[in-house]
């Protein structure tokens, strides 16, 4: 008896978290876990002041991963995944609802020896609550994507070698803190071309805090609108 909780237990937290898996380059599939900063498991991060949360568990590190050249103004697309499988299940879960957000931080060097940790990171991309009235979430078109969602990387961004964060935050149980979940993953990539734009940067841990709305809000009383933390997109 105490066994098989234990199993369906760990069976079902195995089962609600998923991690990204694949990037895309301009609609072109560059291989499973290739250029990115691979988790030791599919669990969220709950704790916005941890590093954990600028690249998830591991993440401020970069140094045994590849980093894709591509040239500013291309297409993104990050694809996730509950187990190491792309079809037998929904993506990322129904269950999980919430918001899907992009950063994008310039290293000083080499993005594989690049922490994330100060104000470096850019937000370009933000979805949230798209249809209060039937409760539709950022988090419902990623699963009608089989995991996807993209964003086009600004053509004035300045050249160099960048981190690029997409975060899934899932508010399902998000009504106390911690509570809310941080779905993050980091990939490397050397911009090339681009411009001399210089976008406004905040800090991951730093930026985030407990008590923002869009942190600590419960999502099944009648929600209205959402904002989702870390501030406005920065569209180039
Ligand atoms: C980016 O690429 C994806 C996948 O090919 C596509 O669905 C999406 O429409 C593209 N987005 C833009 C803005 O071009
Ligand atoms: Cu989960």
């Amino acid at each position: 008896m105490k066994l098989a909780l234990v199993f369906l237990a760990s069976a079902a937290l195995a089962n609600a978290h998923f991690t990204m898996q694949y990037i895309w380059v301009n609609g072109a599939d560059q291989g499973q876990n290739n250029f990115i900063r691979v988790p030791p498991n599919n669990n969220p991060v709950t704790d916005v002041t941890s590093t954990d949360l600028t690249c998830n568990v591991g993440g401020t590190s970069g140094s045994s991963v590849s980093t894709v050249s591509i040239p500013a103004g291309t297409n993104i697309t990050f694809e996730w995944h509950q187990h190491a499988q792309r079809t037998g299940e929904d993506a990322i879960s129904g269950g999980h609802k919430g918001a899907v957000q992009v950063y994008v931080a310039k290293a000083p060097s080499t993005a594989a020896s690049f922490n994330g940790q100060g104000a470096v990171w850019t937000k370009i991309y933000s979805s949230g609550l798209l249809n209060p009235s039937t409760s539709e979430w950022a988090t419902d078109v990623v699963n009608t994507n089989n995991g996807k969602h993209s964003v086009v990387i600004p053509a004035s961004l300045p050249a160099g070698e960048y981190l690029l964060r997409a975060e899934i935050l899932a508010l399902h149980v998000a009504s106390s803190y911690p509570g809310a979940q941080f779905y993050i993953g980091c990939a490397q990539a050397k911009i090339t071309g681009g411009g001399s734009a210089s976008p406004p940067k905040i800090s991951l841990p730093g930026a985030y805090k407990p008590t923002d709305p869009g942190i600590t809000v419960n999502i099944y009383n009648n929600l209205q609108s959402y904002t989702a933390p870390g501030g406005a997109v920065w569209s180039g």
